[in-house]
């Protein structure tokens, strides 16, 4: 099989994913990943996992001083998560993509979130929003891969 290109011309991407405690909880996990294969991305690392507290409060540090920093703490380890790596052509914007909206009310039909969220705290997944949050969050999870392929 042919290895990606990670060139500077390549728009291959690695971004991180993460099937939240509502989805995993509700045994989609296959459905949803399932997805990211059908759209062209790859699995390239993954893992179920249980978030403590001062995990989760370290991950969403940047929402520390929003409203609903709690409430997502608490909901977030509610159960275990399915995280992963992704790989594949534009990969942090086709996650987006087939995510949907934050609000699963506002996420447009076929998307995951329309699919198999029940409310925008319970929205099913999460994904890397840019290549420097894809950076630090791929590091979170999984250290020993590269974000850029390499
Ligand atoms: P995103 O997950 O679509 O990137 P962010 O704005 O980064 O959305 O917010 C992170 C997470 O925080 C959301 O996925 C959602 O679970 C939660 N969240 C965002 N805004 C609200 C809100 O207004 N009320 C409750 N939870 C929220």
């Amino acid at each position: 099989m042919k290895k990606p290109e990670f060139s500077s011309m390549s728009t291959i991407e690695r971004t991180l994913s993460i099937i939240k405690p509502d989805a995993v909880a509700k045994n989609v996990i296959g459905q949803i990943v399932s997805r990211f294969e059908q759209a062209g991305l790859k699995v390239v690392a993954a893992r179920l996992t249980q978030l403590s507290r001062a995990e989760a409060e370290r991950f969403y540090a940047v929402h520390s001083a929003r409203p609903f920093f709690k409430d997502l703490v608490d909901f977030m380890i509610s159960g275990p998560v399915f995280v992963q790596v992704l790989e594949g052509e534009n990969a942090i914007l086709k996650n987006r993509d087939l995510m949907g909206a934050t609000d699963p009310k506002k996420a447009e039909k076929g998307t995951i979130r329309a699919d198999f969220a029940d409310s925008i705290d319970a929205n099913a997944v999460h994904g890397s929003d840019a290549p420097e949050t894809a950076a630090v969050e791929v590091a979170f999870f999984f250290p020993q891969i590269d974000v850029h392929g390499r």
